[in-house]
């Protein structure tokens, strides 16, 4: 099957995108993560992007905080689809990460996710893989089902709470 790159901007950044690699591995999705930073070993990002296709990869996601050019500099090595994950950090909350993230100018382009959001990213990058992979298309399909359940379930629970509250008001 088509794996998943994964560059994190710092060790720091793993558990943003941990929950995302957990949907992965369930899904059966091979994922390859690397840290490596732009700034701070711009020859390690530049070789993962350069030899993803060969490796397999389809897809790429980029996890990074502060001034966040890691997913643009992905993505410059690389006509694969780039998703970049802003990552929340003590001074702006994420904001400088989201901005940096979502303002590529035209011609190199990053699918931007939530601040924070490496679950989406995870998904995300499922469903294009999904589009050739009917099997994976299933199992996004089951989560998504799975999750409707979920949410159905927790209405039924408050209803009965509001149907109870109500009662003992009376
Ligand atoms: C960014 O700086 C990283 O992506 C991380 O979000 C942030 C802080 O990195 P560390 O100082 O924790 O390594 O480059």
């Amino acid at each position: 099957m088509a794996k998943i790159g994964v560059v994190l901007g710092s060790d720091s950044d793993w558990p943003v995108f941990e929950p995302g690699w957990k949907i992965l591995a369930d899904f059966g999705v091979e994922t390859e993560v690397l840290v490596a930073s732009a700034h701070r070993t711009p020859d390690a990002v530049r070789e993962f992007a350069l030899s993803a296709e060969e490796k397999g990869i389809r897809v790429l996601i980029a996890v990074a905080g502060a001034a966040a050019h890691l997913p643009g500099v992905v993505a410059s090595f690389t006509h694969l689809p780039v998703i970049g994950v802003p990552v929340s950090g003590p001074a702006l909350k994420g904001v400088d990460a989201l901005l940096s993230i979502a303002q590529m100018p035209a011609g190199i382009p990053v699918g931007t996710m939530a601040i924070d959001g490496g679950k989406n990213a995870a998904l995300y990058a499922a469903s294009i893989l999904a589009i050739s992979n009917e099997s994976l298309a299933r199992r996004l399909l089951d989560y998504r089902n799975a999750q409707a359940e979920g949410v159905r379930k927790r209405n039924g629970a408050l209803q009965e709470k509001i149907r109870q509250e109500q009662t003992s008001a009376r």
